[in-house]
């Protein structure tokens, strides 16, 4: 059987294609260093957060339901307890390096600083954020003694008003748990 140059060009493609599929992993089937299910002040679960390794750091996976429509601040806050009804427990924003509030702070950022993330008509929303940097390093801060909780806020963050954003009392929060 004689094979043609067309037919050579297709397996070439084929090959490729299944080289890259191999090499392209998709951040679902990476493991997971670390989730959290977010709570309502009144107990109800309204979502879940998934921390994962990911080509340039730690990636961070948000759904969340349940909540008032607009955009709302995330953040990362430095202990992880979550006591309604304020969720005051949590502490102020993870901040290891001692840095000032915001991405618009020339002092800025805390570590916990994270962009808003939209609550949609329907009260849900997702979010899929990377935290640049070693993701090790990065892990050791966040996965530390007295853990580290995320939280939204009724407001969204200005990201430079420091310490918090302005981002008004706190709707929903999660202990995140090492796996
Ligand atoms: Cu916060
Ligand atoms: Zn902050």
């Amino acid at each position: 059987m004689r094979i043609s140059r067309s037919q050579i060009a297709w397996m070439g493609s084929v090959i490729s294609a299944l080289l890259l599929s191999s090499c392209v992993v998709p951040n679902s089937f990476r493991s997971s260093t670390a989730s959290a299910q977010l709570s309502r002040p009144d107990g109800i679960l309204i979502g879940t957060a998934n921390l994962s390794r990911s080509d340039n750091g730690l990636t961070l996976s948000v759904s969340i339901a349940s909540l008032p429509p607009g955009k709302k601040a995330l953040h990362l806050h430095m202990i992880g307890s979550c006591l309604p009804p304020n969720f005051k427990s949590a502490g102020s924003h993870l901040n290891p390096d001692g840095k000032a509030h915001g991405m618009h702070n020339p002092q800025g950022k805390h570590l916990g600083d994270l962009p808003n993330i939209s609550v949609a008509a329907d009260g849900t929303g997702t979010a899929s954020i990377t935290i640049e940097g070693d993701a090790d390093e990065t892990l050791a801060k966040i996965i530390d003694a007295d853990g580290t909780a995320i939280v939204i806020h009724t407001g969204l963050d200005d990201y430079s008003t420091d310490p918090a954003g302005a981002a008004g009392p706190r709707i929903a929060c999660g202990v995140l748990t090492a796996r």
